[in-house]
């Protein structure tokens, strides 16, 4: 049973090694003046070539959906440059990496915003949430809302963004559709009030979901495209949905429709408690007809159960992958794990980045 998680699998157009995934991690560390990768990024995914699949940190698909302190983006040429010796430091080592694209909507700061402007959301409604602004934590501001004329724009802006990717080199893209970023705040009606064809019913609260998957399978091949939810978090405050499974079968058969090769669903509360409503998440993990890939707080024991017993085709890990750049061989060998960093989860440089051994006691 322990081979279930180390046994190749077929995930749309790309086969993947093994079943463990690098889990999209912030780290804070893009060049300050431009948000782009610098060559410790390559270095640091290049460590984690072992994972069955890499997915980045979020990367910003424009300048307007920053939302944090040197997040690195994926709109300008040098961003592109720079994730380029990314890409190639993975495939190096015979590993494939996913970009995860973002746009934070509301989880934003006016300093974090060209000319100061207020952050974009599909409502005007704060998130009483807090962002890193550089220099310390900071309240998020009032967004305004989107207007129905830009929302075009906002999808295209996605478009450009796996268009950037692929030029990268990228593998494939995960569309960052959780923890209370913009399209989580589109799809939940207590973050989306319009009253337009965005807003109301639960299709229309979908209809930006829709869009951006359409425009991203345009461009990758939907075999290249997955898409991260989490509907039982309340992260960054966004609210519970008042009816979270209606809600989010609707956001599936949205993926479904459009043949997305893989759903990556934070289980519960995202890095807390595996809690949700009972039998909720798992009608939704059975509506979903491509690859399952599971997230939260999995150790090795329970990743290696959940795939063996179909809960799960793939297991994503976050925090592990942090001091363990190394995880997937140290799982498979049953090796005991460096411990979680307490210091240096985000920004800095190499420190608590690039320097964690792995097993052969290097540096890897
Ligand atoms: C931690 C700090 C900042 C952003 C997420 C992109 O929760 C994030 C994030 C996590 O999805």
């Amino acid at each position: 049973m322990t081979e279930a998680l180390f046994t190749p699998l077929t995930v749309g157009d790309l086969t993947l090694k093994n079943r463990v995934v690098m889990a999209p991690l912030t780290r804070n560390r893009a060049k300050p003046e431009d948000d782009t990768p610098y060559d410790i990024h390559a270095e640091y995914y290049g460590q984690r070539a072992g994972a069955g699949l890499i997915i980045t940190e979020g990367t910003q698909v424009s300048p307007e959906g920053k939302g944090y302190a040197w997040t690195p983006g994926i709109y300008s040429p040098a961003q592109v440059a720079g994730w380029k010796a990314v890409t190639d430091a993975v495939h190096a080592k015979g590993g494939l990496i996913a970009a995860q694209i973002w746009h934070v909507g509301r989880i934003s700061h006016t300093s974090l915003q060209q000319d100061g402007a207020a952050p974009v959301a599909p409502s005007a409604i704060g998130a009483e949430s807090k962002t890193f602004d550089g220099t310390g934590f900071v309240e998020t501001s009032v967004p305004r809302a989107l207007t129905l004329q830009e929302l075009p724009r906002l999808v295209d802006d996605y478009r450009k963004a796996a268009q950037n990717a692929l030029a990268a080199g990228f593998d494939a893209v995960e569309i960052h559709a959780a923890n209370g970023y913009l399209i989580d705040q589109f799809l939940r009606d207590t973050s989306n009030t319009r009253t337009d064809a965005y807003g109301g019913s639960v299709e229309n609260r979908v209809r930006l979901l829709r869009e951006v998957v359409a425009a991203v399978a345009e461009v990758m091949g939907a075999g290249r495209v997955g898409v991260r939810l989490s509907p039982f978090s309340n992260a960054n405050n966004v609210g519970i949905d008042s009816d979270t499974v209606a809600t989010f079968s609707a956001a599936i058969d949205v993926l479904n429709d459009a043949g997305v090769a893989f759903l990556h669903m934070v289980e519960g509360q995202t890095g807390g408690p595996r809690d949700w409503p009972a039998g909720a998440l798992e009608s939704l993990r059975d509506r979903f007809t491509g690859v399952y890939m599971a997230n939260n707080g999995y150790t090795r024991d329970t990743a290696i159960a959940a795939v063996a017993d179909g809960k799960a085709d793939l297991v994503a890990f976050g925090k592990l992958y942090i001091s363990n750049p190394d995880l997937a061989e140290r799982l498979q060998a049953d090796a005991a794990l460096n411990p979680l960093p307490t210091s240096g989860l985000y920004g800095g440089g190499r420190e608590g980045y690039t320097d964690y051994p792995s097993l052969s006691g290097r540096a890897a």
